[in-house]
């Protein structure tokens, strides 16, 4: 599948600036991609489709969880995490996408785990600091984006549950392995 047959499928999906940020991620993912040696056509697919299921309702969203070997306990926590999960689900499905690569960066791209691939990775980063986003501290990571993409990441992690924790809100345990692993991963640097 090339890029452009990728994007056409993807934008009926997606209202319009989400298509945009979606186009900004795959450049930004490329760019990585390409600084850090990751597969181009792979990281380009992943970028591309990473939020196909972000407009599904939540009752569908629900759905595919409760049907799919999905984790349970995603239902436990905010709707904003069953995207990613179910996106991996979907794309396979409805688009036939069988790489197992690219099924992977789409599914962690929002908590991120221990033990990421570098195309996890990628899509986890190039998400947080494509130019569209304006997060309190998205300069500081993109420095490091060129640099470093385990401290990057880890950055990224870390500004995410400090957002969070800040509002209160539930933090998913992925989300805290992902911070810890990636901590460790950067003092072996
Ligand atoms: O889909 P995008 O908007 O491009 O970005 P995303 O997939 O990273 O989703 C972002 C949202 O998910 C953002 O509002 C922060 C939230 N999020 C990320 N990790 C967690 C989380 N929300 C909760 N409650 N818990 C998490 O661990
Ligand atoms: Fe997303
Ligand atoms: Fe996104």
């Amino acid at each position: 599948m090339d890029r452009n047959e990728a994007l056409s499928l993807v934008e009926p999906h997606l209202k319009k600036p989400r298509f945009e940020h979606t186009k900004r991620v795959a450049d930004t993912a490329i760019n990585l991609a390409r600084l850090f040696g990751e597969d181009i056509k792979d990281t380009d697919l992943a970028a591309i489709f990473h939020d196909y299921a972000k407009y599904r309702d939540k009752e569908e969203l629900k759905r595919w969880i409760l049907t799919e070997s999905l984790p349970k306990d995603l239902l436990s926590y905010h709707h904003e995490l069953w995207h990613g999960p179910v996106g991996a689900i979907l794309v396979k499905r409805e688009l036939g996408v069988e790489n197992e690569q690219v099924l992977s960066a789409i599914h962690w791209h929002t908590t991120g785990k221990a033990g990421m691939s570098k195309l996890d990775k990628i899509i986890f980063l190039a998400d947080y600091i494509e130019p569209g986003r304006q997060f309190p501290g998205v300069d500081e990571v993109r420095e490091q984006a060129d640099k470093n993409l385990n401290v990057a990441c880890w950055m990224a992690s870390r500004n995410t549950i400090e957002f969070l924790m800040k509002k209160n809100q539930p933090i998913y345990p992925d989300t805290f392995h992902a911070y810890n692993d990636l901590l460790h991963q950067r003092n072996q640097n």
